[in-house]
């Protein structure tokens, strides 16, 4: 920090504001984490200026050998980690990935079954407004009304009735574990290819907390920085068959220049994956989100599915009568920062909303445990039975600061 301190102070102090937030809030973001230090250092890495387009081994440049080496580490860790056939390790993002994924196995115009956006999928599942809904033919599948979690038999009568070339399974918004097996035999009734995207619930998946869709999928994609801690980024694992596809379509279908220093992060974060401290702090998480949602369940709110299987939880405001947005807002106030969040068959719009969702990657890395969970889901309570009161909000700020304090962040980062 000190030479940007130097060179560029306004920019050093916006840096310095964001470690205040950072610290100084509840982040219950659920796509959200901390990276350690070393994940940080080596994301921060000279490895930013060099050029490496093609693959350990096979460049088209020269003075690669250095990252040739991270580049390999990375891979041959994330392989381990997974117990995966293949990975690319290049891809800058999720939606990337997936676009990468798309390109290695379908043709404009194909049909990919993808979960509906407001049921909890993502954008690059074949939302209209992307170019996975415009580029191809989708067919949503969504959850039940009844128990609002997927139901494999409807999704088998989806795919028998459109064929898709591709079934993409795996979401941004749903609180349950997916079945990736009943996936896979429901593709192959229908001759489909099964693509998962497990961004969310990658750290659940390494460290066993969640079952693993790789021995049943074509294709697993997942972004870095989530669950699994790492740098932000993403990567595709795929069966060796694909393998050349894949790497095709990465580059130099749809990148560049590969992100080195990124890449040199996501191998030391595969190594922080692989360690028995980390499969703890997996099954807190899982831990901390029952506990989370269980208390507020008992102060009377209304969960999606009721409940939760991982890393998050939806909460339906319908019954307050306040929108996502009002919660999300005023909790920000109140020194909580979770998102608004589309509800199954949510009569708002994604701009408003119904619902909030709420995570806890980030507050378990800084080491809260269940009983601060149910402490958190008392002051979301609070402050939702409240919407109007500042002085519960600064109440309830003020309670933020001293948890917060009781869990330092970055201790030695100023
Ligand atoms: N933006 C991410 C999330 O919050 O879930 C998904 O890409």
């Amino acid at each position: 920090m000190d030479s940007l301190a130097y060179v560029d102070p306004e920019l050093a102090a916006v840096i310095k504001g964001e470690l205040a937030r950072q610290r100084n809030n509840l982040i219950l973001i659920a796509s959200e984490n901390y990276a350690s230090r070393a994940v940080m250092e080596a994301q921060g890495c000279l490895m930013t200026n060099k050029y490496a387009e093609g693959y350990p081994g096979r460049r088209y440049y020269r003075g690669t050998a250095w990252v040739d080496r991270a580049e390999v580490l990375a891979i041959e860790r994330c392989k381990k980690l997974f117990d995966a056939e293949h990975v690319n390790v290049q891809p800058h993002s999720g939606t990337q990935a997936n676009m990468a994924a798309y390109f290695a196995v379908l043709s404009p115009g194909d049909t990919i079954m993808g979960m509906n956006l407001n049921h909890g999928g993502h954008l690059s599942h074949g939302s209209p407004i992307n170019f996975s809904g415009k580029m191809y033919k989708i067919v949503p599948y969504g959850v039940r009304p009844d128990t609002e979690q997927l139901d494999y038999s409807e999704m088998a009568d989806i795919a028998k009735k459109s064929k898709p070339k591709l079934i993409v399974v795996g979401a941004s918004a749903y609180p349950r574990i997916i079945d990736f097996k009943a996936v896979r035999e429901l593709a192959d009734d229908v001759g489909a290819l099964v693509m998962a995207d497990i961004a969310h619930i990658a750290g659940l998946v390494a460290a066993g907390e969640h079952p693993s869709p790789v021995p049943y999928c074509d294709i697993v994609t997942t972004t870095t920085h989530k669950t699994l801690r790492g740098p932000r980024g993403a990567l595709i694992i795929c069966k060796q068959e694909l393998a050349p596809a894949i790497d095709r379509n990465v580059f130099p279908g749809t990148q560049g220049g590969p992100f080195m220093h990124a890449i040199a992060a996501k191998a030391v974060a595969f190594k922080e994956a692989m360690t028995p401290e980390f499969r703890n702090y997996q099954a807190q998480v899982v831990l901390n989100a029952k506990a989370l949602a269980e208390r507020l369940a008992e102060n009377r709110f209304d969960l999606v599915s009721g409940g939760t299987d991982n890393h998050l939880m939806l909460v339906k405001l319908l019954k307050e009568g306040i929108t996502g947005r009002e919660a999300d807002e005023t909790l920000e106030r109140a020194g909580i920062t979770l998102n608004k969040n589309m509800i199954p068959f949510d009569p708002s719009t994604p701009f408003v909303t119904s619902g909030i969702r709420i995570g806890t990657p980030a507050v378990t890395t800084r080491g809260m445990k269940e009983p601060e969970m149910v402490q958190i889901a008392d002051m979301i309570s609070k402050v939702l039975r409240n919407l109007k009161s500042e002085e519960v909000c600064s109440d309830v700020l003020s309670q933020v600061q001293e948890l917060c304090d009781r869990f330092p962040l970055y201790p030695d980062l100023t």
